[in-house]
């Protein structure tokens, strides 16, 4: 089963390859390059080719703005099976925007930096994998800075969101409460990803308003960091998005200490490093909750929802021991029932939970791979195990999907498998869970 699963996950790869030297999520659906997909898509190359895994990491760099900034998308290529595109986006409105690719004008969770610590302990600390971070850990490190220096409003170590697609979780049961607060005109457009996909599995047509207003709000500040704080209507600190930062943080000063030298780079991030982890612990930590939640900066006010994004800190080795335990309680209670696959997208014991639906409840599995190693890092072999063993029989049973419904027993369909098909994350981190 092992070996055939690999090679079935190595042709999701290679088909979804671009000519351009990148790889796109999923065929029609997502045509382009994506930042977070990307670092989990290099993880699965490496453990074949070297070279395409650098390659990943290398576009993605290359379309780096000069503020530091990396945005979410990159349109390398041209299709019209996406929409909103880079036609939408005006990415050249910020002064700073890169000159040599057109791009979105936001960013997604920060994931490079622990992607290129992965990436050389799969290449068993190869000389050229080595050489490949010297040349490319300063841009990481120019990203890191980017997002201290402009988006943490706080100076408390914990940087923004403005936009749900930033969060990667984009139509989280979290973003309604923000929607409630918002009136946006009713865009016209002709919705592509429902094409591709029933759309009872994605978005509705008035979240999408949501997300485009926004877009159009930054748009007006031609991208300005200050001005989109000041002005957007979705501004939140997001315990994943903090959590990726904090793990590449720790990645980056492991690999500086490895290179030699940098020790200025080192000490400042050993100084966020330290006001994230105190940041997160004290403004996202929800006692009552028992996990860590999302908080609205423009509301001032904590979300009250658990979902997979909570647990992600443990993965940044952010909760203390005792912190820990509190979060396995929760995760055991609200997701843990054993006629579920670990981990549902949302809490399933609440209202808002779809199973069905996109980041509504269904099970990621990106979002697994960092629950194993976050469990795995505080002692919870066992339960480490059954994440990885449920990642393993959801995509044996029904495929490289995009995402999973939680239930074994499911009801409404023949398969567990949604969204899109030969999805190159899910493929990328099946490989890197069975090598
Ligand atoms: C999904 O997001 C895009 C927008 O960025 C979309 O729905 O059009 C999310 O699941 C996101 O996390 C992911 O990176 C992207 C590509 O796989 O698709």
């Amino acid at each position: 089963m092992k070996e055939k699963l690999i090679d079935n996950a190595i042709q999701v790869l290679e088909r979804n390859f671009q000519e351009g030297g990148f790889t796109i999520p999923s065929e029609g659906l997502y045509p382009f390059q994506w930042k977070w997909d990307s670092g989990f898509i290099a993880l699965g190359f490496a453990h074949y080719d070297l070279k395409k895994a650098m390659g990943e990491i290398e576009t993605l760099m290359d379309a780096q703005w000069e503020n530091g900034f990396i945005p979410h998308i990159v349109f390398h290529n041209d299709s019209d099976s996406y929409f909103p595109g880079p036609d939408f986006h005006q990415s050249h409105l910020h002064p700073q925007a890169s000159k040599k690719y057109r791009s979105t004008g936001m960013t997604q969770p920060p994931v490079t930096g622990f992607i290129l610590e992965r990436l050389l302990e799969i290449s068993g600390e190869s000389h050229e994998m080595l050489d490949f971070i010297a040349k490319h850990i300063d841009k990481v490190y120019h990203n890191h800075e980017y997002f201290y220096t402009h988006r943490d409003l706080e100076k408390n170590g914990l940087v923004y969101i403005y936009h749900n697609w930033e969060s990667g979780t984009d139509n989280s049961p979290i973003w309604d409460d923000i929607w409630d607060t918002m009136d946006p005109p009713e865009y016209e457009f002709e919705r592509r990803d429902t094409t591709h996909v029933d759309p009872a599995q994605r978005p509705s047509k008035r979240e999408y308003d949501h997300y485009l207003y926004i877009i159009d709000i930054a748009k007006k500040y031609n991208y300005d960091d200050a001005k989109i704080a000041e002005h957007s209507p979705f501004l939140v600190l997001d315990p994943l998005f903090n959590a990726m930062l904090i793990r590449s943080n720790e990645a980056l000063i492991k690999l500086y200490g490895r290179l030699g030298g940098n020790e200025d780079k080192i000490s400042f991030l050993g100084e966020k490093q330290a006001q994230s982890i105190a940041g997160l612990n004290s403004k996202l930590f929800n006692e009552d909750l028992g996990a860590y939640v999302h908080f609205d900066l423009r509301n001032n006010k904590q979300l009250l929802y658990v979902c997979s994004s909570s647990f992600t800190p443990l993965y940044a080795g952010a909760p203390t021991q005792e912190q820990a335990k509190i979060l396995v309680n929760t995760l055991m209670d609200k997701f843990g029932d054993e006629g579920r696959y670990l981990c549902a997208s949302f809490d399933p014991t609440h209202e808002r939970f779809n199973p069905r639906k996109y980041w509504r409840g269904p099970v990621w599995i990106n979002l697994n791979w960092m629950l194993h190693h976050g469990l795995k890092r505080y002692g919870f072999t066992d339960l480490a195990q059954r994440v990885k063993n449920d990642s393993l029989e959801l995509i044996d049973n029904n495929g490289f999907f995009e995402y999973f419904d939680s239930r074994k027993d499911n009801p409404d369909a023949e398969k567990n498998g949604y969204g899109g098909d030969n999805f190159s994350w899910s493929a990328a981190l099946l490989i890197d869970f069975l090598k």
